[in-house]
């Protein structure tokens, strides 16, 4: 085990914080990288965080992922529903990846009722704000057999 994790956001979600905190809430990124760090570390795992709004960098940094980390916890972005390029990456690269989304998908607009990726990612949080992050940090620790606090 490598004792790493890649947290990883998709497009737009460097303007968190900044716009539509009805939708998505008041915390930044960074709070958000922030709060997932000091988690991860307190059950000894490092935390590479990375945001892109390009889909092949994102698929670049899950590819790399496969040499020096354990799994992977991504808020895909609106990805989520358009993106077979992600899903083949996620399935390439065999690692754990559980798919987390500040909003609740479900409860949206139709067009995001379906996640391409959710299939082949160990599973899904959605709706909770911030803490979808940490609740897929934790079923992230949970797979890899990592003991709860
Ligand atoms: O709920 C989520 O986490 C989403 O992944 C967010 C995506 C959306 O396309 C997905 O359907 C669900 C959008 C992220 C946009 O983030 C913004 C943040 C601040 C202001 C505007 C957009």
């Amino acid at each position: 085990m490598h004792k790493a994790l890649l947290l990883l956001n998709g497009p737009n979600l460097n303007l968190l914080g900044a716009r539509e905190p009805g939708v998505y809430g008041v915390a930044t990124l960074t709070d958000i990288v922030q709060t997932v760090t000091a988690r991860a570390e307190a059950h000894g795992f490092r935390l590479r965080a990375e945001q892109s709004n390009h889909e092949g960098a994102l698929i670049d940094w899950l590819h790399e992922a496969r040499s020096w980390a354990d799994g992977v916890v991504f808020n895909p972005g609106a990805y989520t529903h358009t993106s077979v390029a992600l899903r083949d990456a996620i399935s390439a690269v065999a690692l754990p990846v559980v798919e987390v989304h500040l909003s609740n998908i479900h409860a949206r607009e139709s067009f995001r009722h379906s996640s391409l990726l959710a299939p082949v990612c160990i599973g899904q949080i959605s709706g909770f704000g911030a803490r979808s992050y940490v609740l897929g940090l934790d079923a992230l620790l949970g797979y890899l057999g990592v003991d709860d606090d």
